[in-house]
């Protein structure tokens, strides 16, 4: 069975299409909602992989600083493949829970988690990606917003919001604003998952940048850090097999210039929608979990 049958949030879409008129005196109140990413890294600056963005009741912590990370964020931080966070996510675990480790939480509310993963393939600086979702808005199901994607290039950086309750969609379901944007990955919020050791050797996302040389060729490439996430405090800097004049010839990929990124790498913005729109960003959605693996991941559901 295709892991993507489980994509909550393209199943849902698909099934709300054709059956919300027969289906609505039954079920909570929903709305629709668009998120869009948007690259604002400079030109030059890092791209991000496909984003995985969830909606839950303030259940699902995706990582803490000094704790190691779950498997499902280490593949996304280390090769932006999303379909593990999408699998646990939707079997409602927490990475994180009182002795930061994964476990399953009890639903405290009717509805079910609400993810996906929008894009396709890297997301380079000036570009964007969207997606539809259709979650509950009259109760706490999918009030809080949760983002995780993987910084490129790197073997393990990531930006994700590791506090539940920081994105709180109440004043967007409850219709006192029509749309909520923040910007993420402001410096010193790129984190390193502590999953893979930092070399460039075995980095994802090389070829991007003319210079770092070629880099991982495939899922899971570069040795065990056995660390802890832990903020980036000088990109790159302990980057193995860096590339002479690394430092002046990528300035910008420092993500942690204030000038370079003044508003950090990327603005998410949810917006609430009154009619569902083309359903084009939904195929889109579907593909975000192939992204940098391919082979590997075939391989790995058909085991
Ligand atoms: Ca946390
Ligand atoms: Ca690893
Ligand atoms: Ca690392
Ligand atoms: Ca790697």
């Amino acid at each position: 069975m295709n892991c993507f049958l489980k994509h909550k949030a393209l199943f849902t879409t698909l099934l709300t299409l054709t059956s919300v008129a027969a289906t609505a005196s039954v079920t909570q109140a929903h709305s629709f909602v668009r998120v869009d990413v948007e690259n604002i890294s400079p030109i030059g600056g890092v791209s991000i992989t496909p984003v995985w963005v969830g909606f839950h009741d303030g259940s699902f912590d995706s990582y803490n600083p000094g704790a190691s990370a779950q498997f499902g964020l280490e593949l996304l931080a280390e090769d932006g493949n999303t379909a593990q966070i999408t699998e646990d996510f939707n079997d409602n675990l927490t990475y994180i829970n009182s002795n930061n480790e994964s476990e399953t939480v009890p639903s405290t509310q009717m509805g079910v988690r609400v993810d996906g993963t929008l894009g396709g393939g890297p997301i380079t600086p000036g570009n964007k990606v969207s997606g539809m979702f259709e979650i509950v808005d009259e109760d706490d199901t999918n009030r809080y917003f949760s983002y995780a994607s993987m910084i490129l290039p790197s073997n393990d950086y990531f930006i994700a919001n590791g506090n539940p309750f920081a994105r709180d969609l109440l004043s967007l379901l409850s219709g006192d604003v029509s749309s909520i944007s923040f910007e993420v990955g402001l410096s010193g919020t790129v984190n390193d998952a502590g999953t893979e050791i930092n070399d460039f050797d075995t980095s994802a996302g090389n070829l991007l940048y003319p210079g770092l040389g070629t880099g991982q060729t495939g899922p899971q490439q570069g040795d065990p850090e056995n660390g802890d996430v832990g903020s980036v405090t000088a990109p790159f800097a302990n980057f193995l097999n860096q590339p002479p004049n690394f430092a002046s010839d990528f300035a910008t990929l420092n993500f942690n210039d204030g000038t370079l990124y003044p508003d950090g790498v990327a603005r998410i913005t949810i917006t609430r929608v009154s009619v569902p729109e083309s359903s084009t960003t939904v195929g889109l959605m579907a593909m975000g979990g192939l992204f940098l693996l391919g082979a590997g991941l075939g391989r790995r559901h058909s085991n």
